[in-house]
This record gives structure tokens, sequence and C-alpha cells, in this order.
């Protein structure tokens, strides 16, 4: 399972690409890589912090309740979900769902980048703000990963792939490698693809079977019939 900003749409956190997203309201290369954050960390700082306290009041919504279900479901027959999202939120946890693979990292965590630790982290950050690791400043910034940097856990990610046998992308575009990927990889090995998303992704022609709506409509009756369907 797959899920990109989409699926936190309607819990109020906006997505990259849409009209009107993030991507179309502020510069990603002057925000999103490693090379914007050394030009100038305060703007960088100042981006993250607004999106870090709108995050501390938005809420899960029907489609991040339906994973849990599905998890609990298929655990209860005898399987398994892998559970990878590309969303830095924590509205999967908050729901409920347990080990959430977070390849772009996570807003409400701190990463050093002078000793590597990594805090949880729900305040403000800035340049001023001290490592609780290795007691010096200057370093700190968002556990998120930006363009050019190598997303988290891509072994485990391929892994659970290669033992699935079905992949579900929710909520994304398609647009960012290495997840926009993992659609055509598992086609080619034979898993079954569904893609679940307001309106076709970039990808859209790679999975087997399309389902366009509302991830808060979609979500759970897909879950429904998956579980149905696993008996
Ligand atoms: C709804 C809905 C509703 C709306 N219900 N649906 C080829 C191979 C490998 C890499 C590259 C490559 N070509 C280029 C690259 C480099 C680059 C990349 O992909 N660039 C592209 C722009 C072309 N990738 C990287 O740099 C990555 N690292 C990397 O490649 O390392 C080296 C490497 C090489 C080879 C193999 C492995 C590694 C890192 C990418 C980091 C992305 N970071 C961001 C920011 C994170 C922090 C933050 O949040 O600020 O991650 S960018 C942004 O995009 C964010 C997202 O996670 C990511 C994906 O966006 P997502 O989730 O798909 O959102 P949207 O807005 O695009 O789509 C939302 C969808 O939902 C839409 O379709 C709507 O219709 C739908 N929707 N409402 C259901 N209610």
């Amino acid at each position: 399972m797959l899920t990109g900003a989409g699926v936190s749409a309607e819990s109020g956190l906006g997505t990259f690409r849409d009209a009107g997203g993030i991507w179309a309201r502020f510069d990603p290369m002057k925000l999103a890589t490693p090379q914007a954050f050394a030009a100038d960390p305060d703007n960088v700082h100042e981006f993250y912090n607004a999106r870090r306290r709108n995050l501390v009041g938005a809420r899960p919504n029907a489609g991040h309740h339906a994973l849990v279900r599905l998890g609990e479901g298929l655990a209860e027959r005898g399987g398994g979900l892998f559970l990878c999202t590309q969303n830095i939120d924590d509205l999967h946890e908050q729901a409920g769902s347990r080990a959430v693979h977070h390849m772009h990292g996570e807003l409400l965590r701190a990463l050093c980048a002078g000793c590597g630790a990594r805090t949880v982290w729900r305040e403000d950050l800035g340049t001023g703000t001290i490592c609780p690791g290795c007691g010096r400043a200057g370093a700190m910034r968002p556990d998120v990963v930006w363009f050019g940097e190598m997303p988290y856990g891509l072994d485990a990610i391929e892994a659970a792939l290669e033992e699935s046998d079905l992949f579900v992308a929710i909520g994304t575009s398609g647009a960012v490698y290495p997840a926009a990927g993992y659609a055509a990889q598992a086609r080619a090995w034979g898993l079954r693809t569904c893609e679940i998303n307001l309106e076709p992704s970039d990808n859209a022609h790679v999975f087997g079977e399309r389902l366009y709506g509302p991830a808060s409509e979609m979500v759970p009756a897909f879950v429904a019939q998956i579980l149905a369907e696993a008996g």
C-alpha cells in the first residue's frame, strides 16, 4: 500500500500538484532541496514550521481509518499490510495504523545534520535550535526527504513489494520517483495493482484496476471489498 497527499486532503492538509496545491503557491526548488536549506535556512524553517503547526490540529479521515481496518482484517486472516506513505504527516498513526513506513520522512521529527540524531519534534525549528543529541546549534532541520536526497528504507519497500500479491496506490500523482516507479515494478512482477485517486494519475495506465473519487469514500469501499474477497 502506497499513500500520498490525496489521502490527507480531506483532513485539510494540502496536496502538492493540484490547482492551488503547495507547489502551485511555493517554489519547491526554494524550499525542498538541501541547496535551498543551505542558502536560506530561515525561509525553509518558516515553511515547515507553518505546516507543522497546521498538522498539529489535523485529524485522520475515513480513508485513514479504513486502512487500519484493512491491516487488522488481513492480520486476522493470517496476512499482512505494508503501509508505505510519502506523507510526512502522522494521520495514519493517529488513526491507529502501526509500523507506518514514512519514505519521505516525518514532519514531527527533527534531524541533526551534525550528529545524525533524529528526535520527536512538535515545536518550531530555527537556526538557533539546539540538538538534544549533541548539544550543538545550527544543524537542526525537519526530518523530511528533499529532492536529490535518498528516500528512507528503500530496501524494506522493495522487500515488501516482492512478498506482496496486491499493490495499491492511494492519492498520489505518480510524479515523484522512486515512489512513482513501484506500480510498474509491481505489475511486472505479476501483482494485482489498483489506483485509488481523485483523477487518473501520471501512471494510471500501469494499473490493472482504477477507482476514482475522494479517498474518504473510495478507500472504505475498497477495504470492505478486499476483506470480503479474503473471506
Ligand atoms: C485525491 C484527493 C482526495 C486529491 N482523494 N485523491 C527517476 C528515478 C528516480 C528519481 C528521479 C527520477 N526522475 C527524477 C528523479 C528525482 C526526483 C523526482 O522524482 N523528481 C520528479 C519531480 C521528476 N526524486 C528525488 O529527488 C527523490 N530522491 C531520489 O530520487 O534519490 C535518488 C534515487 C535514485 C534512484 C532510485 C532511488 C533513489 C526524493 C523525492 C523527495 C520528495 N519530497 C517531497 C517533499 C517532502 C517534504 C514535504 O512534504 O515538504 O515529497 S516533494 C512532494 O511530492 C512530497 C510528496 O511526498 C511527493 C509526492 O507527492 P504526492 O503525494 O503524489 O502528492 P501530489 O500533490 O503530487 O498528488 C496528490 C494526488 O492526490 C493527485 O493526483 C490528486 O488528484 C489526488 N487527490 N485530493 C483522493 N480527496
